[in-house]
């Protein structure tokens, strides 16, 4: 109790006018709320957001302002992306692996990031449940969104990821190490190798094997 007061007393003080902060952010939440319902031309904009999403109002409401912040325009094109990303990590090249992410992201395909597309895209990785983050990891490495992975597709998940994780974090496997993971996930989950891995398949054995999901770096580099 008294570590909590004296926390709260020296954030004020560091805050200053932290009473006027507070009341300041109240009415940014209302501005906000209209702004957002103005930008996309539907009053029902946060309502339903809030209905589809797993995030509360209150959330929602600071993700759009961190959204805005970052890109004032509403709409985030895949260069603006890459640009975001490619901050996250300066030794390597992310900008593959972004136009993946990208693409991923954009779940109605219009080629550009709604405040939408960020806001569903984020509560499946970061509530959602086990299936539905496998759901959505299937569709990040189903490239070309035929409901089938292959081979194909999942080495250029995985050099995407090499590539962003830099050149020379790992000189010696940077080239072999790649094909070696796919070779070794695809026989893994292609149960009935027919040269595809299906939705079923992916889930199945990313749901008993453990290891899988941590070596195909699933949802580190995401957020
Ligand atoms: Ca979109
Ligand atoms: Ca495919
Ligand atoms: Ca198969």
């Amino acid at each position: 109790m008294k570590a909590k007061d004296k926390q709260h007393k020296t954030e004020s003080n560091s805050l200053g006018e932290r009473s006027d902060a507070s009341l300041r952010g109240d009415a940014d939440s209302a501005e906000d709320e209209l702004e957002l319902a103005t930008v996309r031309h539907r009053p029902e904009a946060l309502d339903k957001l809030e209905a589809q999403s797993k995030f509360s109002r209150k959330e929602l409401q600071v993700l759009y302002r961190s959204f805005k912040n970052e890109c004032p325009s509403g709409i985030v094109n895949e260069d603006n992306f890459k640009e975001i990303y490619a901050q996250f990590f300066p030794q390597g090249d992310a900008s593959t692996y972004a136009h993946f992410l990208f693409n991923a992201f954009d779940t109605d395909h219009n080629g550009s990031l709604s405040f939408e597309d960020f806001v569903m895209g984020l509560s499946v990785l970061l509530r959602g449940t086990i299936n539905e983050k496998l759901y959505w990891a299937f569709n990040l490495y189903d490239i070309n969104k035929d409901g089938y992975i292959t081979k194909e597709e999942m080495l250029d998940i995985m050099r995407s990821i090499y590539d962003m994780m830099g050149k020379y974090t790992h000189p010696a496997v940077q080239d072999e190490a790649p094909l070696e993971h796919v070779e070794k996930f695809f026989q893994k989950m292609d149960k009935n190798k027919d040269g595809v891995v299906t939705i079923d398949e992916f889930m199945d054995t990313c749901k008993t094997d453990d290891s899988i999901m941590q070596s195909m770096h699933l949802f580190e580099h995401i957020i």
